[in-house]
């Protein structure tokens, strides 16, 4: 019989997969609380609990691991990480998941909803900026208590890309990126900076040109896709990272800013749609919007984005109707 404790938050992660086993391993490592791994694959849920358990009189974690495919595994969660989906092939964009991926999510929130009403959930499952609406939706939760991760990873190559040609710690470059998680998203290179000094100072300063930082931004863009071309499936340890900062931030109650899939309605003149924004995160879950001023060219850009959110709502709405998600 596992060990329980109800001093510890417990964190459900549904999808024991690529990114659920690194968000498990995590989760314990950063003594988060106690996982559980719900997975219809049993064996995949219960045997990466059980190997993520034996790693803890090694690492000196206190946590219990559970894995099953019975949704009750959920009940009472603090936090919900769900990942539970495909992932892309080679070839393949965000966007020709939807339907799959959109039945998926359609089963897991009822089990949300099920089990742990009250719950944070951070969804992962791309095409994630439709995904995580569908699923707020499915599971009829506060748009609050429900998020998608995307831009804290997005920013977060950013990050890595600037560091590596700055020869900086990525610690003191900070970055971010607006957007849907797709190839529109906008890396915004006005409001970056190394150690405070914005990024189009590092460019008058003769430290880059303005050239590397294009390129930077492209490839930031096509981040994702450069790790599937590389190892043939998504990547997963940056992006379990990402959902572990935004989960510790809701139990910490750390009033962070990310760049989050949070819901919009009135800001940024979106009206109900889940899009990349900065959010703050707190114990409420998103608790503050933050709403930044945009040139007319970032405007512009951004608006690019978030119509190609709001196309493939139309897409995954007419998926709804026709009873096919
Ligand atoms: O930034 C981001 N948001 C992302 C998103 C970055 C990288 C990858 N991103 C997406 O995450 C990716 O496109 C996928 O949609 C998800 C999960 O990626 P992962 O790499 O973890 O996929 P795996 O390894 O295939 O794991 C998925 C698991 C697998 O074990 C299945 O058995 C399980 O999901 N699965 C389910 N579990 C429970 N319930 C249901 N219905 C179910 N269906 C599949």
């Amino acid at each position: 019989m596992p060990r329980s404790s109800s001093s510890r938050s417990k964190i459900a992660l549904v999808g024991g997969g690529n990114i659920g086993g690194i968000l498990a391993q995590l989760a314990c490592e950063k003594k988060l609380g106690d996982v559980a791994i719900f997975d219809i694959n049993a064996g995949v849920a219960q045997g990466k609990a059980l190997d993520i358990a034996s790693s803890a009189a090694v690492e000196g974690f206190h946590a219990t691991l559970t894995g099953s495919d019975d949704p009750a595994i959920l009940r009472g969660a603090e936090v919900v990480i769900v990942t539970a989906g495909l992932p892309r092939k080679p070839g393949m964009s965000r966007d020709d998941l939807v339907e799959s991926n959109a039945k998926i999510i359609s089963s897991i929130a009822r089990h949300i909803r099920e089990q742990a009403p009250e719950a944070f959930v951070v969804c992962i499952t791309n095409p994630l900026d439709v995904m995580v609406g569908h699923l707020q939706r499915e599971a009829n939760m506060a748009h609050e208590k429900v998020v998608g991760m995307a831009g804290v990873l997005d920013s977060a190559r950013f990050r890595h890309f600037l560091a590596c040609e700055l020869g900086v710690s990525e610690q003191d470059v900070s970055a971010f990126v607006l957007g849907g998680h797709g190839d529109s998203m906008v890396p915004l290179v006005r409001y970056s900076n190394v150690a405070g000094i914005p990024l189009p100072e590092i460019v008058r300063m003769g430290w880059t040109s303005q050239e590397t930082i294009d390129a930077i931004v492209a490839r930031t863009r096509n981040g994702g896709a450069e790790v599937v071309k590389l190892m043939g499936t998504s990547a997963y340890f940056a992006p379990a990272a990402s959902a572990i900062a935004m989960a510790q931030a809701y139990l910490y109650d750390e009033k962070r800013i990310f760049p989050c899939a949070a819901y919009c309605k009135g800001v940024y003149g979106v009206e109900g749609l889940y899009v990349g924004v900065p959010a703050l995160i707190g114990k409420d879950g998103i608790e503050k919007i933050v709403e930044i001023e945009l040139t007319p060219q970032e405007r512009t850009l951004f608006q690019e984005s978030i119509d190609a959110v709001s196309a493939l709502n139309k897409v995954l709405v007419a998926l709804r109707e026709q009873g096919k998600v």
